[in-house]
C-alpha cells in the first residue's frame, strides 16, 4: 500500500502545531514516515486556557464524522447529548429496545481539541424508563464523569473536564446493571485530536462493534427480550457493526474511489467480546493501536478490546467490494458481524488480475437480500406467499448451499448430489427437511448414483429460512413445485433427538 505524502506547507503546518488548511491538497511533493500524532502532554494540555466564546460541538450519527477542527487555540465547547430509549430493528423482521446516546447505536461521535474545556449536558429524555449516566474514558478524574452525570428521566446534568490526552476514546454508560446498559447500546467514540490535527484523508467513518443478547435464537422474529443469563455466559446472539444487522451493507455500505483514502475511527463497546477487526482484501497502512497516537504499520488485523478504539488508515487501490469482519469468523458468518466498503473506479490490474470472487463471503447479503427482509416482514405479519418463500429462498440458497450444490442445482458428479431433478429429495419432502437440518452422512443414491459423503448439519438456518430454501428448490430447475412450511421444519426438528444446545 502507498504511504501518505503531504505538501510542504501542510508538514510546516503540522511541525509548527497550526491546524492544517483543509484546502491544501495532497500532491506528491514530500513523503512523510509519519509516527504518529504528535500531541501536547497531558500537564502542558491541562494548562491551557479556553478562548473566546463557548461554542456548540458538532455531534453526528454514525457512520458520520464530524468535521476536523480548523480552530487554533483551545476553546469552551458545549456538548448537548440526549439519552433515549428506543425500539429499532436489529435484523430484519427483529426488534430490540435499544438505549441509545443521541438515538442511535453507536452514540454520536464527539470531536475535540486537546486542551479544550467540554461543558458536558447528559438530557435524560422524560419518555425514558431507567435512569442514566455517562462514563468518558477521554476525562480524568473518578468514574470519568459518571457519579457527576446520574440523571433520572425528564433530568438534566452537567459537569464540565479538560481534554487532556489526544487519542479516539470510547464512552459507555455506567448505571447499574452496567453490563445491561452497554449491551443495550449505550456507548460512543470521543475523538480528541492533537493540536496539529490528524493529516486530510479523502473519507473518514465512524464504526463501532457491540455484541448483543436475545431470548430468541439468531434473527428468530419479532421483539426480542434482553437476555441477562445469555449476557453472563457472553454467549452472544449477534456481534453487530453500528447497532443492527445490515446497517452498513447494500446500500448502506461504506464508500470510497480508487486512489482516496479512507481513515477508520472504529470502537468496541462489548459489553463482553474482544474484536479481531479485518477488512477482507485490504491492509491497513496505519493503526493506531488501542487509539492512543503511536503508529503500527501494514496490519492484516488490530485487536480492539471491549472498551477500546482504533484508528486506522489505508488507501484504496482496486474497485469492488470490500468486507469489514470481526475475524473470530463464526461472528461474521453466523452473528451478524459483517460490513461493506463499496470502492468505485477503474480496474488496476496491476495490483489485482479481477474477478470478484466476493459472493463466498456476502452470503445472502450478496445482493438479494431485500429479498429475504421482505420475506422476514411478511412472515412477521403472517402473509409471506409462495412467490416470496421462493425469492426468499433463492438468495439464502445463494448463500448457504450453491458451494456444494452449485447454483443450478446439478452439483458435482461423484461428491455433491444433484438438487435438480433429484429422485431422494422429491420422493419424500419430512426427510429432505431432516437431512436440511441435521445433515447427511452417505451411502445414499441419488437418480441411480451413489454418494458417500458427508453433509454437515445446516443447524445455522431457523425454521423460516429452512422452509424458503426448501420451496426454493422444489420450484426450481424444472423441479415439480411444493411449498414447505416454517410448522413443518419445526415438528421435524421436534420429532428429531438432538443433542442438548445444538440448536442455534
Ligand atoms: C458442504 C457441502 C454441502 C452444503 C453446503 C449443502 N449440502 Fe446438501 N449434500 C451435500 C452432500 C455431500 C450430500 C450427500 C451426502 C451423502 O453422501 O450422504 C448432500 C445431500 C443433500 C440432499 C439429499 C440428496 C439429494 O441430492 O437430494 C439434499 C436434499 C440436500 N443435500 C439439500 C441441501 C440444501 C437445501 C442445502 C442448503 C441449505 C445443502 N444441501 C447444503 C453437501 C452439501
Ligand atoms: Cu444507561
Amino acid at each position: 500500500m502507498t504511504s501518505r505524502t503531504l505538501t510542504l506547507p501542510l508538514v510546516l503546518s503540522l511541525l509548527l502545531g497550526c491546524a492544517p488548511d483543509p484546502a491544501v491538497s495532497a500532491s506528491p511533493t514530500t513523503t512523510v514516515a509519519s509516527t504518529g500524532l504528535t500531541p501536547l502532554s497531558s500537564t502542558e494540555a491541562a494548562k491551557l486556557v479556553a478562548v473566546g466564546d463557548p461554542i456548540n460541538a458538532v455531534l453526528t450519527q454514525a457512520p458520520n464524522v464530524p468535521p476536523p477542527i480548523t480552530r487554533t487555540e483551545p476553546a469552551r465547547l458545549q456538548v448537548n447529548l440526549e439519552v433515549k430509549e428506543v425500539v429499532k430493528p436489529i435484523s430484519d423482521g427483529v426488534d430490540y429496545v435499544f438505549w441509545t446516546y443521541g438515538g442511535d447505536v453507536p452514540g454520536s461521535f464527539m470531536r475535540v481539541r486537546q486542551g479544550d474545556t467540554v461543558e458536558f449536558h447528559l438530557n435524560n429524555h422524560p419518555d425514558n424508563k431507567m435512569p442514566h449516566n455517562i462514563d468518558l474514558h477521554a476525562v480524568t478524574g473518578p468514574g470519568g464523569g459518571a457519579a457527576s452525570t446520574f440523571t433520572a428521566p425528564g433530568y438534566s446534568s452537567q459537569f464540565t473536564f479538560k481534554a487532556a490526552n489526544a487519542g479516539l476514546y470510547v464512552y459507555h454508560c455506567a448505571t447499574a446493571p452496567v453490563g445491561m446498559h452497554i449491551a443495550n447500546g449505550m456507548y460512543g467514540l470521543i475523538l480528541v485530536e492533537p493540536p496539529g490535527g490528524l493529516a486530510p484523508v479523502d473519507h473518514e467513518y465512524y464504526v463501532m462493534q457491540g455484541d448483543f443478547y436475545t431470548v430468541g435464537k439468531y434473527r428468530e422474529k419479532g421483539l426480542q427480550p434482553f437476555d441477562m443469563q445469555k449476557a453472563i455466559e457472553e454467549n452472544a446472539t449477534y456481534v453487530l457493526f453500528n447497532g443492527s444487522e445490515g446497517a452498513l451493507v447494500g446500500d448502506n455500505a461504506l464508500t470510497a474511489k480508487v486512489g482516496e483514502t479512507v481513515r477508520l475511527y472504529i470502537g468496541n463497546g462489548g459489553p463482553n467480546l474482544v474484536s479481531s477487526f479485518h477488512l477482507i482484501g485490504e491492509i491497513f497502512d496505519k493503526v493506531y493501536t488501542e487509539g492512543g497516537t503511536r503508529v503500527q504499520e501494514n496490519v492484516q488485523t488490530t485487536l480492539i478490546p471491549s472498551g477500546g478504539s482504533a484508528i486506522v488508515e489505508f488507501t484504496v487501490e482496486v474497485p469492488g467490494t470490500y468486507i469489514l469482519v470481526d475475524h473470530s469468523i463464526f461472528r461474521a458468518f453466523n452473528k451478524g458481524a459483517i460490513a461493506m466498503l463499496k470502492v468505485e473506479g477503474p480496474e488496476n490490474v496491476a495490483v489485482y488480475s479481477g474477478k470478484e470472487v466476493d459472493a463466498v463471503y456476502l452470503a445472502d447479503k450478496a445482493g438479494t437480500g431485500a429479498a429475504v427482509a421482505d420475506a422476514a416482514t411478511a412472515t412477521a405479519s403472517g402473509t409471506l406467499s409462495k412467490e416470496g418463500q421462493v425469492k426468499a429462498g433463492e438468495a439464502l440458497f445463494a448463500g448457504t448451499c450453491s458451494t456444494c450444490h452449485q447454483a443450478d442445482g446439478k452439483g458435482l458428479e461423484g461428491v455433491f448430489p444433484p438438487l435438480a431433478g433429484s429422485d431422494y429429495l422429491l420422493a419424500d419432502k419430512q426427510r429432505a427437511i431432516g437431512v436440511v437440518i441435521n445433515g447427511l452422512n452417505g451411502p445414499v443414491t441419488v437418480n441411480g448414483k451413489d454418494y458417500t459423503s458427508v453433509m454437515p448439519p445446516m443447524s445455522q438456518l431457523n425454521a423460516d429460512e429452512v422452509a424458503n430454501i426448501l420451496t426454493y428448490v422444489l420450484n426450481a430447475w424444472g423441479n415439480d413445485g411444493g411449498v414447505v412450511s416454517a410448522a413443518e421444519v419445526t415438528s421435524v426438528r421436534a420429532s428429531t433427538p438432538r443433542p442438548a444446545g445444538a440448536a442455534h
